[in-house]
């Protein structure tokens, strides 16, 4: 297979100053005519030919400068455009005919149809579905757009930019014409066409400019957009304040859309999103979802500066544009969360993600630095590290700059780059030059993989009345991170004394150990280190569970506070323990304290995740892990029964749904409270888990209700199963909730596996293996947020895992691929499991028509 290479960067030996598109949509059959003004490009070499992508396209004709042009050599890949009038500086034009078929595209890349109803997704490579162009995104063009149909089945036709004018055609078609004034790479052009509706707002920014807010959707869901609206927003006004970044178009359009790849994207003034992350309603989106929506919303809003307005010069210069908008979009929630508490618990929450998904893939197979030096699919590097790594990065620059010192170099970054495509490398001088700060070691972030290890040792006189911490790094080696240079790690600590030293400080760890001193500690203090995850790192501190318990009880650093608990309880369930007499008292001060905020109390009482105890375990044994985490639990319920029992009164709500912050919190502590209140008397609390499912007025009472019923086993679970379906049967994304629920139900004593529910769940009518949020919620939910389940020593799950990823192949590569990384971490298993998820990965290497994207990510898996 092809690799391409971070080195191997050529600028474009042509470009495009103008592009025009007409495109003449029809599902079996689109005509899409271009007509490029192509000016020789940085690297341009006389005589060389044009070589444009082009990929599953029909092709018409070509002519040049008006003239038919023979010149030309077509592969399944390309079109070779020979003999080029291109002698000097002069520009010349392209202009091809081709055809695509929509209807036909299952991969939901290049231009598609859902529900009857076109769309595009062109990131990253998806223009060359649409019509044969330099499809890199180093080529910035200005976007001339006509779109064409027949206006009974496409009422409305969209593109990026601004709205020109509208025709009535013969024969019942109709055409708009749309031109974007801002440069842009073929990734962010967008059309969408069919019967949608939208709601609209007009708002004034920063410049007094009046711009139109539109989210368009399917007639049915107009009333379901306020909320995406109000996000859009505040993500306008958030981005003026905090960064003095305007809005730049006339209009701003959000369209939804129920089959899609990923999240959303944030095409030039035309965002396309998955249904998912717009629609919502307290009826029938969860607070979560509520979230969610928000800061995907925000996310894609950012782009428009970051990522569009300042591009990438390369697709390994990714993380450029995405961890940058990440941290961004985190910024822009923890904001929004209203409180200090508030954006503490959003910091756990994204960290907890980071820990869960990003430091495996670290540690794995597929591991790479933030910005990768090769890849054979670009699709397989829109991972957590590129995002979620990439944005503790950027954080880094925050803690070490400081806020002011950060808002310098983003300033500077956009005075320099506006208009351009450019690297990672450019992000972090404009950092650097901005704060005339020296950051050549902080570039170690970049290239490195891995998660580096940072070991702690410390010591106090009393008599000197001094303390010292010793620090040493040792950066993963592996395979892709072969240097194993030190980081630049920066660390937040303070001393936590019974006289409240106030002993703080930023310690900067460049070498590979370095020793602090501080005087006049008048006790031996507790260290309190890493504050908010200050840095991406795996600590190895060797706390005793006192000084532990003493952090989990009274350290002002919320994130520190959380983290020793979870320290606490890790320790113990990876021991086989049940939670000790004093981490039992700690739980009851923690859950009984009245000034404590009940979203941080339920971050809190939430376990660690499975996947982050693999993290700590050399031999995983997923069965095991899992009774000791549920007995662990167990536990908890049961000893702290009436804590449980007072919560889950104290936090109910009155008063009509309000998704905001310490709304959500109360029901997310009040829903853990019935949760563990079925944990410990099943018979007892089930009734009232059904009388909450039937009376809840909004879907994330309802829904946590049914999901206690069902995890817990308990009989009343099939009766509100059914008559969930029922209620929400014309709701795809409810249905997903029902789906998903079923497919993630861990192992329960008595019942059928789940394993055979979801492969019941597949033969359902309403199951559809060619939109990706169903597959998701059946298949990805059982195999990758299901580990108690997806893990059996007989390899039924890994089989299941085989066959699922063989029939997704030929629909949807994309999809296919993110279900193969579900093995990635085999060898990390006990020797039962990895026989069973090596035969396996070895069924699915074994096809020979495997696409590019799944075939690197189980190679990558074998190596
Ligand atoms: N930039 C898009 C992701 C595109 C993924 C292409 N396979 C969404 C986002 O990060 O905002
Ligand atoms: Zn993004």
């Amino acid at each position: 297979p092809q690799s391409f290479r971070r080195l191997e960067y050529c600028a474009p030996n042509y470009t495009f100053a103008q592009v025009g598109l007409d495109i003449a949509l029809d599902p079996a059959r689109t005509i899409v005519k271009s007509r490029l003004e192509v000016l020789p490009g940085a690297s341009h070499e006389a005589g060389s030919p044009l070589v444009l992508q082009g990929h599953e396209l029909e092709f018409v004709s070509l002519r040049i400068n008006g003239e038919a042009h023979r010149q030309f050599e077509l592969t399944p890949e390309t079109l070779i455009i020979h003999a080029l009038p291109n002698e000097g500086k002069q520009s010349f034009i392209v202009e091809i005919i081709c055809v695509c078929v929509p209807e036909k595209n299952t991969s939901l890349m290049g231009l598609y149809v859902s529900n009857g109803n076109f769309f595009t997704q062109c990131e990253a490579e998806g223009f060359r579905k649409i019509t044969y162009f330099l499809d890199r995104p180093d080529v910035m063009a200005r976007y001339h757009v006509t779109l064409r149909a027949r206006e009974a089945e496409y009422p409305v036709l969209l593109s990026n930019g601004n709205l020109i004018s509208t025709e009535k055609l013969p024969n019942g078609w109709h055409s708009a014409v749309w031109e974007d004034p801002f440069l842009k790479p073929s990734y962010l052009f967008a059309l969408v066409a069919g019967k949608l509706e939208c709601i609209e707002e007009t708002i004034t920014t920063s410049s007094g400019a009046k711009k139109l807010l539109q989210i368009w959707v399917e007639p049915h869901d107009l009333k379901k957009t306020r909320h995406a609206m109000d996000s859009l927003i505040a993500s306008i006004h958030w981005d003026e304040k905090r960064y003095g970044l305007e809005l730049d178009l006339e209009r701003f359009m959000i369209v939804a859309v129920g089959d899609f790849n990923m999240g959303a994207m944030e095409n030039k003034g035309l965002n396309i999103f998955n249904t998912k992350y717009v629609l919502a309603r307290p009826e029938t989106a969860t607070d979560a979802d509520f979230a969610n929506i928000e800061s995907v919303v925000a996310h894609e809003y950012f782009h428009n500066w970051t990522g569009n307005r300042v591009t990438c010069r390369d697709w390994f210069q990714l993380s450029l544009k995405e961890g940058l908008t990440v941290f961004r979009d985190q910024e822009f929630s923890a904001d929004q969360m209203g409180s200090e508490s508030g954006r503490a618990v959003k910091r756990i929450e994204d960290v907890r993600l980071l820990r869960q998904l990003q430091f495996p893939e670290d540690a794995g197979p597929m591991a790479h630095p933030i910005r990768p030096d090769e890849y054979q699919e670009i699709n397989n590097f829109y991972t957590v590290t590129v995002y979620e790594k990439g944005a503790e990065v950027v954080r880094m620059y925050q803690t070490l700059l400081g806020v002011d010192g950060f808002r310098k170099g983003m300033d500077l970054y956009f005075q320099r780059h506006d208009g351009q495509a450019v690297t990672c490398d450019d992000f972090l001088f404009a950092m650097a030059d901005a704060n005339g700060r020296d950051l050549s070691q902080f570039k170690n972030w970049y290239s490195q993989a891995g998660t580096p290890k940072v070991r702690v040792e410390e010591s106090y006189d009393a008599d000197k009345r001094q303390y010292q911490v010793t620090l040493r790094q040792s950066p993963a080696v592996n395979a892709a991170n072969k240097d194993g240079k030190p980081f630049h790690i920066p660390l937040k600590m303070r001393l936590l004394t019974p006289a409240d030293d106030r002993v703080e400080a930023l310690l900067e760890l460049t070498q590979d150990q370095q020793t602090w001193n501080f005087d006049d500690v008048t006790s031996r203090p507790v260290l309190s280190i890493n504050r908010s995850f200050s840095a991406p790192i795996n600590l190895d501190f060797n706390q005793s569970e006192a000084d532990l318990l003493t952090m989990f009880s009274s350290d002002d650093d919320a994130f520190n506070r959380w983290e020793a608990g979870q320290k606490l309880a890790m320790q113990m369930i990876l021991g086989n323990r049940l939670p000790d007499a004093a981490l039992i008292e700690a739980y009851r001060n923690l859950l009984t304290d009245p000034d404590l905020d009940p979203a941080f109390k339920e971050l809190a009482l939430t376990l660690p995740a499975e996947a982050y105890l693999y993290e700590q375990c050399a031999s995983v044994d997923p069965q095991k892990i899992y009774a000791a985490r549920r007995a662990f639990r167990h536990a908890i319920a049961s000893e702290l029964r009436i804590e449980w029992a007072a919560l889950y009164q104290q936090m109910q709500t009155s008063g009509p749904f309000s998704p905001d912050a310490a709304s959500a919190g109360k029901r997310a502590l009040k829903n853990l409270a019935l949760s563990m209140l079925l944990e410990a008397d099943p018979l007892i609390w089930a009734p009232m888990a059904v009388n909450q499912y039937q009376n809840a007025d909004n879907m994330t009472d309802r829904y946590a209700a049914l999901a206690g019923l069902v995890i817990h086993g308990s009989k009343s679970a099939a009766a509100c199963l059914e008559d969930f379906y029922i209620r929400f049967a014309d709701d795809a994304l409810v249905i997903d909730k029902w789906f998903a629920l079923q497919s993630s139900r861990p192992p329960v004593a008595n019942a059928e596996s789940t394993l055979s529910d979801v492969k019941r769940l597949r033969e359902h009518e309403a199951f559809k293996m060619n939109n990706p949020n169903r597959v998701r919620s059946v298949i990805h939910a059982f195999c990758m947020s299901n580990p108690a389940s997806f893990h059996q020593v007989d390899g039924s799950g890994y089989a299941f895992w085989a066959e699922s990823v063989l029939a997704l192949d030929p629909i949807n590569p994309q999809i296919a691929a993110r279900l193969a990384r579900g093995l990635d971490r085999w060898r990390h298993f006990a020797p039962i499991y990895q026989e069973q998820m090596l035969a396996a990965l070895k069924r699915v290497a074994a096809c020979e028509t495997l696409s590019a994207d799944v075939k690197e990510v189980v190679s990558k898996a074998l190596e």
